[in-house]
């Protein structure tokens, strides 16, 4: 199995549909979502600026002093799906593939900022990442901000590690942010610095990342991960036969998977997958169904999943102008021989 390219310049890559039939992904079927070329980086002269009541420079070496945690965490991009809407709006062209999962090793953020000390009126986490590049004629630092209560829960690490190895280029070495439950764009790469600032943050990044003219009626920041599951196996036009095995992930950043529900009929009837436990409240849940494949002829494999919160996800595609928080169900066609 090998990433799908989507673009080469910035390099961007989808993970292929049959790796999400595993809780984590490896490193290099990893989706990477690249604004930019991947900035240069030697790790022993990183400096991580951290800023609260006090500020702090901290090296990879001062970093690796604080408490080490690793945590499984679903990064799904805001835009995976938007080449499934219509009309397609314009940006990366993702279909299904921009999300992954892995273990992120590093420090939790809230024992980072706690140690600069966390400002009474701080309201979010500015983050910077040392890529740059042009858009709209001028040039942009990629910088996002996190919500403070989102910044001080577990899910949000400071990371140096991935899947047990060092981050990969193109997945932020040496240093990135992870935000569980957020949208991929929380998470920034190639991270140089953390500030707690007492009013909302007016980046670039930050105003496009926006529901707008969404037809659920969506309006806003996009926030958290929207409900979703898709299936790994089989794949669309596969020739199957006898007991078939459908499995696939399922997530959502507003609660635990509590139910995947297959239709091997078009979405006409739906039965439970069966699910097994997911590593961490910000990683996929591995569902699975065993189908009895009926007579010869074309089947639709359909699947959708609901969250602990009671979100479950839309049949078809919504829709917005910037193509975001698509989250409509999978469905796979096959062919049952003899
Ligand atoms: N510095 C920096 N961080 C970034 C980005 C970026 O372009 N630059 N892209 C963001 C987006 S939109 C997503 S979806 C995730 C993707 O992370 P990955 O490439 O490791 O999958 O990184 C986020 N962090
Ligand atoms: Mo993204």
């Amino acid at each position: 199995m090998e990433l799908l390219p989507v673009e080469q310049d910035p390099f961007n890559a989808e993970t292929p549909l049959a790796a999400l039939d595993a809780a984590v992904t490896p490193n290099d079927l990893f989706y990477v979502r690249n604004h930019f070329a991947v900035p240069s980086a030697q790790e022993a002269l990183w400096r991580l600026q951290v800023a609260g009541d006090t500020r702090q420079e901290l090296s990879l070496d001062d970093l690796k002093r604080f408490p080490f945690e690793e945590v499984a965490v679903t990064l799904e991009c805001a835009g995976n799906g938007r080449e499934l809407m219509d009309p397609t709006p314009e940006g990366t062209p993702w279909r299904w593939g921009a999300v992954a999962t892995a273990r992120f090793g590093g420090t939790p953020l809230s024992d980072l900022l706690t140690s600069v000390g966390v400002p009474g009126d701080g309201v979010e986490v500015v983050a910077t990442g040392a890529d740059s590049g042009e858009v709209d004629g001028s040039i942009e630092q990629y910088s996002f901000s996190v919500p403070l209560d989102i910044a001080m829960s577990d899910g949000a690490i400071v990371a140096w590690r991935m899947n047990g190895d060092p981050l990969p280029p193109d997945h932020g070495f040496p240093l990135r942010l992870v935000v569980g439950g957020s949208y991929g764009m929380a998470s920034v790469k190639w991270l140089t610095s953390l500030a707690i600032t007492a009013k909302p943050f007016a980046g670039h990044f930050v105003g496009r990342y926006r529901y707008e003219d969404d037809s659920a009626g969506r309006s806003g920041p996009v926030g958290p991960i929207l409900v979703r599951s898709l299936m790994a196996r089989p794949a669309e036009g596969d020739r199957v036969s006898g007991e078939v095995e459908l499995t696939g992930s399922a997530w959502s950043g507003l609660g635990a998977i509590v139910s995947v529900e297959v239709s091997t009929d078009g979405g006409d009837s739906w039965a439970e997958a069966e699910l097994q436990e997911a590593e961490s409240r910000y990683a996929a849940t591995i569902w699975t169904f065993r189908w009895s494949a009926p007579g010869p002829g074309s089947y639709e494999l359909v699947c959708r999943a609901t969250d602990a919160a009671g979100n479950t996800q839309p049949a078809l595609s919504t829709w917005n102008s910037l193509g975001y928080g698509n989250n409509h169900y999978h469905s796979v066609s096959v062919e049952v021989t003899d």
